[in-house]
């Protein structure tokens, strides 16, 4: 049964991602990482007054539509995301399914949960490049405004930067907003790049 809904779903995506005749380009961009890390608000606050969204609860995702305009060319921007508050868990392998991009969030927070969402970035890494192979993604280092952001210790981020060849990271709050645009943006433009015309 639970086959049945999911393939029916999954057929619901692609006709939203295949007959779109308004928008040139669409990008799906998966957003892992830990449970209440911040996905979901991250997301929210960049689509705010400019997203439409759906929910797929039978896939354990959900996604965000975002429609941007860049040098003349009309972007789709699909952004998935995980449904639910599940720590540390396996996703499917729909959920992936032709991701352009990926973002890795965690947390900044100082204490057990912090350093954990950190150390799990090399676990989500793994799952990305499991279903997806090489494609692009960044890491958001999310909850700044918790954190005293001049004792941060950058070199780690950094060093794992370096390390898993990540396009880069971006320190964010969803909270205050503070560099949440900049980091999407940041997404953005590395998709349109590196499209074929
Ligand atoms: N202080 C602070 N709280 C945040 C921030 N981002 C998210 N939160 C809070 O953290 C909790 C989990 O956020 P959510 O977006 O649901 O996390 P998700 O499970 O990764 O999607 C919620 O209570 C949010 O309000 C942030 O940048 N700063
Ligand atoms: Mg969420």
């Amino acid at each position: 049964m639970e086959k049945v809904i999911e393939s029916k779903k999954e057929k619901e995506i692609h006709d939203i991602e295949e007959n779109d005749t308004i928008r040139k380009f669409t990008y799906k961009v998966t957003v892992v990482g830990d449970g209440r890390v911040g996905k979901t608000t991250l997301i929210k606050r960049y689509t705010e007054g400019s997203f439409k969204k759906e929910y797929i609860k039978t896939l354990g995702a959900q996604f965000f539509v975002y429609d941007k305009e860049i040098n003349n060319d009309k972007i789709r921007l699909m952004f998935w995301d995980i449904a639910g508050q599940d720590k540390f868990h396996f996703l499917r392998p729909s959920f992936f399914k032709n991701s352009k991009a990926a973002i890795i969030v965690y947390s900044l927070e100082e204490g057990k949960f912090g350093r954990e969402s950190f150390n799990h970035i090399s676990f989500w890494y793994g799952e990305i490049t499991k279903h997806c192979g090489e494609i692009p993604i960044v890491i958001f280092a999310n909850k700044v405004d918790l954190v005293d952001e001049t004792k941060l210790d950058i070199s780690s981020i950094q060093d794992m930067v370096k390390k898993n060849s990540f396009l880069g990271y971006y320190i964010t709050s969803a909270k205050t907003g503070k560099g949440v645009t900049n980091a999407f943006n940041a997404i953005v433009e590395t998709l349109n790049c590196g499209r074929e015309s």
